[in-house]
């Protein structure tokens, strides 16, 4: 990279102009996602001194109580996105059903999907936190727009990433065409190109999952981890390292910056659930950065981008990062 500075409007600009990545409307829709980011990040910042940490007195849809944040934040994504004219609906982690574009603005044609707080159970202690969205295409043929309209496969996205929130605040993002990371710059308030190409090594000695669930999990992972344990005495013949920070973004930041693997599996606390994650909105955008950087990212039977979902808060089970550690893992699902 050469050392002008390249602002995330300029990178998105020349996406859709020399490229022709990405159509106006979708560069519009990022740098308006970008916007809110800038704005939640400031409200992270200030913690205590903004009253923004401690927990609401609401429940979302999957049943747990929200932070005064995600709150926050879902406020900031919608408000930022709702009267550009790009959108179509949005659906989020914190909202029952889809949000639809008011009639009082134009109606897009793309869709945009988000958690807009990860790692809720981080905020108060002060520990990376993030944003993670997603961005489809409303489908074709028909005029107003519906739930059914989200429910595609994550290889149909257009555009996704992430902004993590942590020493420093960072957004990566993918249309397709490789994953970019940009680091907010606070004195001129605008996103700066920090990194181009991001590419995972493809093995690695970390590994990243809650070992506090050890005995709920089924045999492949165990088996994975237990070698993973065994160290240079083991069927591996190398020491792991172990990493898990319960801020899915916080984690897959550093698998794409040093590699490595993450878990998030089907576990028999809740056998009916497939997983803890949410297919659409965490595991979706987070698969296609992580192939994007060439990395994989499975159930554990299937590439996550290949599953078609039948509800929007689907949960799934994740396995994500370097792409031959996921192929193990997925391989021994498959011999299980
Ligand atoms: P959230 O979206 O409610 O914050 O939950 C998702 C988070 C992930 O970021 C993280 O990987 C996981 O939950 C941590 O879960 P656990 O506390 O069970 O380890
Ligand atoms: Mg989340």
């Amino acid at each position: 990279m050469s050392n002008k500075r390249i602002s995330l409007t300029r990178y998105l600009v020349e996406q859709q102009r020399v490229d022709g990545h990405i159509p106006s409307q979708l560069r519009l829709l990022l740098e308006v996602v970008a916007r809110a980011c800038k704005s939640i990040s400031q409200a992270v910042n200030k913690g205590d001194l903004g009253g923004v940490l401690g927990a609401a007195t609401t429940e979302n849809v999957q049943g747990e109580v929200q932070k005064k944040l995600d709150i926050i934040a879902n406020e900031v994504l919608i408000e930022a996105n709702e009267w550009g004219g790009h959108l179509a609906a949005m659906a989020s982690e914190e909202m029952d059903s889809i949000y639809v574009v008011p009639n009082r603005y134009p109606q897009g044609e793309y869709l945009l999907l988000f958690d807009p707080l990860d790692g809720s159970s981080n905020i108060d202690v002060n520990v990376s936190i993030g944003t993670i969205f997603s961005v489809l295409k409303k489908p074709e043929g028909h005029t107003g727009v519906s739930e059914q309209d989200f429910l595609q496969r994550g290889a149909q996205q257009v555009a996704a990433g992430y902004c993590v929130y942590g020493p420093q605040t960072t957004l990566v993002l993918t249309v397709g065409d490789g994953v970019a990371m940009f680091t907010l710059d606070r004195e001129q308030g605008s996103f700066v190109l920090t990194q181009e190409n991001v590419q995972i090594p493809p093995d690695t000695k970390e590994f990243a999952i809650n070992m506090s669930n050890m005995r709920h999990w089924d045999a492949p992972v165990k088996r994975y981890v237990d070698e993973c344990l065994a160290g240079t005495e083991g069927p591996r013949g190398k020491d792991f390292n172990m990493r898990w920070i319960a801020s899915m973004v916080a984690d897959v930041h550093r698998i794409l910056t040093r590699g490595g693997i993450f878990m998030y599996p089907w576990d028999k606390r809740e056998p009916n659930k497939p997983g803890k994650l949410r297919l659409m909105y965490e595991a979706n955008p987070m698969g296609w950065l992580v192939e994007q950087a060439g990395g994989a990212a499975t159930n554990g039977k299937e590439r996550i981008l290949d599953i078609q979902p039948a509800k929007l808060h689907e949960r799934v089970s994740v396995i994500l990062g370097s792409k031959n550690e996921v192929e193990r893992v997925t391989a021994y699902h498959r011999e299980a």
